[in-house]
């Protein structure tokens, strides 16, 4: 499978997933959402590919409105595909600054140019010139601000309390633990430490999930919210193919 606008290749992977209709089924609906071209999902079908963006963006994947908010992240989905996603859902254009990951004049300028305010990235600059930071916290904002009227917006306590409580198991009891950390492992030492993931903490997390996947729609109710994003880029991430990948055995038995 090929997602033109990202560049990149999946694996399509049905192993396990079958076992999980509610996950599956939520899957499918975000693969549907409005905006959204197609959400990587392999379970839901040929071509299941992340493809996040509809009319709004140029071919290339990049917007030019002088006023549209500028997003600076590395030309990867890591922590700006949801805030691109968002974008996309609510038709907002911005303009999509894609930075290589290796040494880059363009990077260095922006480090040097005083608008990180913690060196890192995403950055989101607003059209007043304001720039802010932090992929969640720039997720929050968009949801409550230009993006709003793109997401499922809620008052509803126990709602809101639900869709956090599955965002937070998954990425704190799980993610955070067993996935991030392998990352970061010298590669001779991955292939054990995602063996044990599968073995040890993938069954349970699933089961966790299936139960908490909604029964109908998303998350927050009938509309994608920035919860159904945060977690189904993070299954998107999961998918994507890599050349020399040292998660490829991870990933193929998910
Ligand atoms: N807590 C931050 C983490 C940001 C972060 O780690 N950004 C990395 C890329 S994923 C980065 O900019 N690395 C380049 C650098 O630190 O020089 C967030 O959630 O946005």
């Amino acid at each position: 499978m090929y997602c033109e606008i990202l560049d990149v290749d999946y694996m399509d992977n049905r192993k396990v997933i079958d076992a999980y209709p509610r996950i599956k089924a939520w899957m499918e609906e975000c693969s549907k959402a409005a905006g959204i071209k197609e959400v990587h999902a392999p379970w839901a079908g040929e071509g299941g590919t992340l493809g996040v963006v509809n009319g709004l963006l140029n071919g290339n994947g990049y917007n030019s409105n002088m006023n549209a908010p500028k997003l600076h992240y590395f030309g990867i989905y890591g922590r700006a595909e949801p805030i691109r996603m968002a974008f996309a859902l609510a038709g907002v254009a911005f303009e999509d600054n894609r930075y290589p990951m290796g040494p880059d004049e363009k990077l260095i300028a922006l480090k040097g140019s005083g608008k990180l305010e913690f060196g890192q990235m995403p950055m989101l600059e607003l059209h007043d010139g304001t720039c802010i930071a932090q992929g969640n916290p720039i997720l929050q904002y968009l949801a409550s601000t230009l993006c709003k009227n793109g997401l499922q917006q809620s008052d509803d306590a126990m709602a809101l309390y639900h869709a956090e409580c599955t965002l937070n198991v998954h990425v704190e009891d799980f993610a955070m633990k067993y996935v991030s950390p392998g990352m970061f492992k010298p590669a001779a030492e991955q292939a054990e430490f995602f063996a044990a993931c599968l073995k040890d903490h993938m069954p349970k997390y699933l089961d966790i999930m299936e139960n908490r996947a909604p029964v109908h729609g998303f998350l927050l109710g009938s509309k994608i919210s920035m919860y159904d994003i945060q977690l189904c880029v993070f299954y998107a991430n999961m998918y994507q193919k890599k050349e020399n990948d040292t998660m490829l055995d991870f990933k193929a038995a998910v």
